[in-house]
């Protein structure tokens, strides 16, 4: 081992253990050199219908790019969830919900519970006309509800389109257009450190754009005053009165979809990422239960939004498939202070806590005296997601949160993956603050030389490929196959390409350095530069705009806009304050640019194109190395950019 900080499992942890170093290598061995026998097996632990012959069926050969697992197993996602832990588990919790309001009460649905509310979900689904294979998006607070919602759908073999109620309602119509969707599932408002999110007015704005839509099931939640539409809009307890709490699972072919979810790419507007069903599911159970050290009676908690994958595969899916108790905050982590993540866990007894690099940063500069108040006891495993976590962080993490008594795991995955793809399996593999550490189970990943594309053997830097399937892996962009296999197949080919660099070190170990395309990371959320440029664009003063990240101590990365005006429009602070709350209104607030610097010009090539890498140089006030200018069209633009750079 290197001589950096290197955490090696306790007894404890050893002792307790999923699997131990030497069946980490002996099984990933097997998983990669015999897939087949090795997930043929996994996939057992969850309940088929009509039971697979055939594991694995899958080709990264340019251009027939095609993932197929289990092809011919039938199951129903939800019946796995819930149904058949109800023999044993049935009065088990297994949703914990814990409302914005700390004085307000928290809620416990149990297995018996869970199961009747989404029967009755997906009876009035029913109701409403949705049928397999149609798709239902879903604009919805951190509530249970959400979570019915989700699994009614899966129930009936519909599928979800989840869009994270912080988006603006022009973000959500682009979304519901995109995947036809004729139903809408909503609430009244949303609430979020005090504040109330106007879910439904959003929708009502929304819609304007949206002809296809048919239905509106809209939840009481805060009961805030909204706007019905006639035969448009029903009010979900209205519907749900008597409705039988009996409903038969679908089943449904292991390949068929059982959600869209959209996220950023580096180009275009975002992408319909389509899961299907048996290889998720396994996946996700899977790495849940390994990643975690799962065991019975655990309280689990992930404080990412529903509206993200990770809130899909491992607040929902992953742990209830498990038979756990999975916790729902409605919350922030800073209201009403920053110590609200620790007085839930002690509230809660929580024992694993999964939670992003962006909020322990934020919560370690409010000051210790937060997290030093609060008991912790419970705590027995730590995780990350989302973005590198700096070494400070996580020691932060290790010693303030975890006493340096529990593990703490970073887990690399994407929406794309499904499911962890390189992290510590807590009693198998010693951790180095920063570093994601290993594969899991079946995965290959590959460091690329960026330009020749040759693959790096030992000690490397590169941009990170893996080099074939797994089963959680997305099967396609919903509507655009084509796409799928241009963005992640083409430009490194017999990979997948997972537009992230990073570094194997002496040891084998991954450290992931960040996007290397034009995808921004912005407190964990994934944003298109493109997608801000658009924004920018479409205002009427705006001739053009550049987008590009900077370092940001808190959100991990800032967003700074350049932008060029239309003739004779005079720059000043008001329109920069303008333009910040316009794309604050076309994306959402996730999107609001940190910096606008007006500029005359964008530095181009002569062939037109924008050089972001000078961009990023100077929004990094970074002028040593600005590289090789004379290639511009018009090298003195770079000057006035220098000169008008905005401070952070
Ligand atoms: C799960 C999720 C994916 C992108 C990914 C990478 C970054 C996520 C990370 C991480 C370093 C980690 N990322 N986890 N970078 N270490 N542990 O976040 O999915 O929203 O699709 O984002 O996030 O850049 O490519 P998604």
């Amino acid at each position: 081992m290197s001589s950096e900080a290197v955490f090696v499992p306790s007894e404890a942890v050893v002792s307790r253990t999923h699997v131990t170093a030497e069946q980490y290598g002996a099984q990933y061995a097997r998983s990669v050199s015999d897939p087949d026998g090795f997930w043929g097996e996994q996939a057992r632990r969850i309940d088929w219908i009509k039971p697979f012959t055939k594991v694995k069926n899958t080709s990264f050969e340019w251009p027939d790019i095609s993932i197929k697992w289990f092809e011919d197993g039938a199951l129903n996602v939800a019946a796995n969830c819930i149904d058949r832990h109800l023999a044993t588990r049935g009065d088990q919790t297994a949703i914990i919900f814990e409302p914005d309001d700390p004085k307000a009460e928290a809620r416990h649905i149990t297995y018996r519970q869970l199961h009747d509310e989404v029967c009755r979900f997906a009876n009035v689904l029913k109701g409403l006309g949705v049928k397999k294979g149609h798709r239902v998006t879903i604009y919805m607070p951190m509530i249970p509800e959400t979570a019915y919602a989700m699994l009614a759908c899966a129930r009936i073999g519909a599928i979800h389109s989840v869009v994270f109620g912080g988006f603006s309602p022009d973000a959500l119509a682009g979304r519901i257009n995109d995947c036809d969707s004729a139903v809408v599932i909503t609430a009244d408002e949303g609430r979020r450190g005090g504040k109330s999110v106007p879910l439904k007015t959003n929708v009502d704005v929304a819609l304007e754009d949206c002809p296809g839509v048919e239905k509106v099931l809209v939840i009481r939640n805060t009961g805030g005053p909204i706007a019905m539409k006639g035969s448009r809009d029903v009010w979900w307890h209205e519907a749900a009165a008597g409705v039988d709490p009996v409903c038969d699972p679908e089943p449904m072919n292991a390949e068929d979809p059982l959600f869209i979810l959209y996220t950023s790419g580096s180009t275009g507007k975002p992408k319909g990422v389509l899961h299907t069903t048996g290889g998720y599911l396994v996946y996700v159970s899977l790495t849940h239960e390994l990643t975690f050290d799962y065991r019975d009676g655990e309280i689990y908690w992930c404080t990412a939004d529903v509206g993200w994958v990770t809130g899909h595969s491992y607040i929902l899916y992953g742990p209830l498939a498990n038979g756990a108790t999975t916790l729902m905050f409605e919350g922030v982590p800073s209201y009403p202070d920053a110590g609200r993540f620790w007085e839930v866990v002690d509230k809660h007894k929580v024992n694993i806590f999964y939670t992003a690099p962006t909020a322990i940063r934020a919560l370690m500069g409010a000051g210790d005296q937060f997290v030093e108040r609060a008991d912790l006891s419970s705590l027995r495993l730590l995780g990350s997601v989302g973005e590198p976590i700096n070494p400070e962080a996580w020691l932060w993490y290790h010693r303030k949160v975890g006493r340096e008594r529990c593990v703490v795991i970073d887990t690399w995955w994407q929406t794309e993956t499904g499911g962890f793809m390189i992290s510590p399996l807590p009693g198998a593999i010693p951790t180095k603050p920063g570093s994601a550490t290993k594969p899991f189970f079946g995965v290959q990943p590959a460091v690329l030389d960026p330009e020749s594309g040759k693959v790096l053997e030992g000690e490397a830097s590169g941009v990170l490929a893996i080099a074939d399937s797994w089963p959680g892996q997305m099967r396609t962009i919903w509507g655009d196959h084509q796409r799928f296999k241009e963005t992640y197949f083409q430009q490194y080919k017999g990979f997948y390409f997972t537009g992230d660099g990073c570094r194997r070190d002496e040891d084998g170990y991954y450290w992931i350095t960040g996007r290397v395309d034009d995808v921004l990371n912005v407190s964990g959320h994934r944003l298109g530069t493109a997608e801000v440029e658009s924004a920018l664009v479409a205002h009427p003063k705006v001739s053009e705009a550049a987008v590009v990240g900077f370092p940001h101590e808190i959100k991990g990365q800032g967003i700074y806009c350049y932008v060029t005006l239309m003739a004779d429009e005079p720059a000043s602070d008001e329109l920069a304050a303008e333009l910040r709350n316009w794309v604050r209104k076309e994306i959402g607030p996730i999107a609001s640019p940190d910096c606008i610097q007006f500029a005359p010009g964008l530095p181009k090539t002569r062939s037109g194109k924008i050089m972001r890498r000078i961009l990023r140089k100077v929004a990094e006030n970074d002028y040593g190395s600005l590289g090789d200018t004379s290639t511009l069209a018009d090298p003195a633009v770079v000057d006035d950019l220098i000169a008008n750079r905005k401070n952070r």
